[in-house]
């Protein structure tokens, strides 16, 4: 087993000779479109520790993603996929089926919200479950809008391209986007014109009414959102958004879609978060954190709509790959055993203590946000214009890199700091992690 140790270690400069030579390896080979937060190559990786190729050891508060919740060697998920890989790497579960991915849909029905019968299909990424997801509900509805909101995110096909809001770096210049899409207002409290106060019903009738006026209920087929918009700022819909949202989709016939690919599986302290007002969608997608690193992802809903869909109209040659399966099962045990929920929330009561410390003497704080291990900060110039503060965000990532802590940055102003700590981290870490960023701000 590889165990790394859980101690932050900084031997060269980040990053280091070894990861430069690297790097320059890959700008003649990797197509200049792929980037990377940080060009340290990775060596090995574990509980809240990424090793890289020079011996430097950085504090993970980017989990790949909001991926490695379980951590990035996780024991059962190395243990199940190694013994899976041992016995067979593929058949195509559309030639000749295994019981794993059948053991994943158990699985799903059992933790996604609601005692409704379900069932589910599995593919590869975060995207193909997004539009698999929009491929179900048009069948069954006969409909063809799909509603998404402003500052959502969903992936970078074709249809899910046009379903993210944000056109730089996502769009731009790769259109024609599939049609019927159509965005509305999301509940955004920090920037709500009224204040958070009215946002939640506010924006939930603004969005009904565009709804309503510029597409005809009748002819929406699926209303898909994020319970916490992810890459667009870790933005939490004002309460009674998202209850209006379902109860409007529910009395008009449309399919209710939880983009749960960032926000699922513990990540915010629940399994999923739209259980926080008890919202039960008709459909879910997973991804990321369900299967510990291994490319897998799922739709999971209610039987009569998984159900509409022809026989043979769904799949894919890798879709629920029997090795990403034994992945997802290691990584629901860990999750269980270690009872990771707790763990989420325990971070973000580490995290929110000592960010709003950081509040009171860094003004370009201008809010805290998120649940569990999915928490962020958003920088402003003046916490009264609120104007973004993108290059504070890029300037104290990169103050963190250069100390070994791995941050991510994300927004629609690309001026939200986000910290998706693996949930195994130990709290020494989380809390070397959070003084690290401290010291960045005292710096710029
Ligand atoms: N839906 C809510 O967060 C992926 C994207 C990173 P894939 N988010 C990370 C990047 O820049 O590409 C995501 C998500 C939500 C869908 C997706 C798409 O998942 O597995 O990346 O296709």
């Amino acid at each position: 087993m590889n165990a790394v140790p859980q101690e932050r270690r900084i031997v060269t400069a980040i990053p280091g000779p070894k990861s430069q030579e690297l790097q320059a390896r890959r700008l003649d080979t990797v197509a200049g479109g792929v980037g990377s937060t940080l060009p340290v190559f990775t060596k090995r990786a574990g509980g809240g520790i990424i090793e890289d190729v020079d011996g430097n050891r950085l504090i993970d508060f980017g989990s790949g993603i909001a991926v490695t919740s379980v951590g990035a060697s996780a024991e059962a998920v190395v243990r199940r996929a190694a013994a899976q890989l041992q016995d067979f790497t593929h058949t195509c579960f559309m030639v000749t089926p295994y019981e794993g991915y059948v053991e994943v849909c158990e699985a799903l029905a059992e933790l996604t919200p609601g005692d409704h019968a379900k069932k589910s299909a599995l593919f590869n990424s975060g995207a193909e479950a997004v539009e698999n997801a929009v491929k179900i509900a048009r069948s069954y509805t006969k409909r063809q809008a799909v509603v998404v909101f402003d500052h959502g995110y969903h992936g970078r096909t074709n249809l899910t391209m046009g379903m993210t809001a944000k056109n730089m770096p996502y769009k731009q210049g790769f259109g024609p986007f599939a049609p019927e899409v159509y965005r509305v207002p999301v509940a955004y409290g920090y920037r709500w014109p009224t204040g958070a106060e009215n946002c939640g019903p506010e924006a939930a009738a603004q969005a009904i009414d565009n709804i309503t006026k510029q597409i005809g209920a009748d002819n929406v087929a699926a209303i898909v959102i994020e319970p916490v918009l992810g890459e667009g700022g870790f933005i939490e819909p004002a309460k009674g958004f998202l209850p209006a949202i379902v109860k409007f989709a529910n009395d008009n016939g449309i399919v209710f879609v939880a983009d749960e690919i960032q926000s699922g599986f513990c990540r915010t302290g629940q399994w999923f978060a739209c259980e926080d007002e008890g919202v039960v969608p008709d459909l879910i997608t997973t991804a990321k954190g369900i299967a510990g690193g291994l490319p897998l992802a799922a739709v999971t809903g209610r039987a009569e709509i998984m159900d509409s869909v022809h026989g043979g109209g769904l799949g894919g040659t890798y879709g629920g790959n029997p090795v990403a399966c034994a992945a997802a099962l290691g990584s629901i045990e860990t999750m269980k055993e270690l009872d990771l929920n707790a763990k989420a929330k325990r971070i973000e009561e580490v995290m929110k203590a000592r960010l709003t410390a950081m509040q009171e003497k860094f003004p370009a704080i201008g809010d805290i946000r998120g649940r569990g291990a999915m928490i962020a900060i958003e920088l402003v110039k003046d916490p009264v214009t609120k104007e973004p503060y993108a290059e504070a965000a890029a300037a104290l990532a990169k103050a963190c890199h250069a100390e070994g802590v791995l941050v991510l940055t994300c927004g629609t102003y690309g001026n939200v700091l986000r910290f998706l700590p693996p949930l195994v981290m130990g709290e020494d870490l989380l809390n070397e992690g959070l003084d690290i960023i401290e010291n960045a701000f005292a710096q710029i």
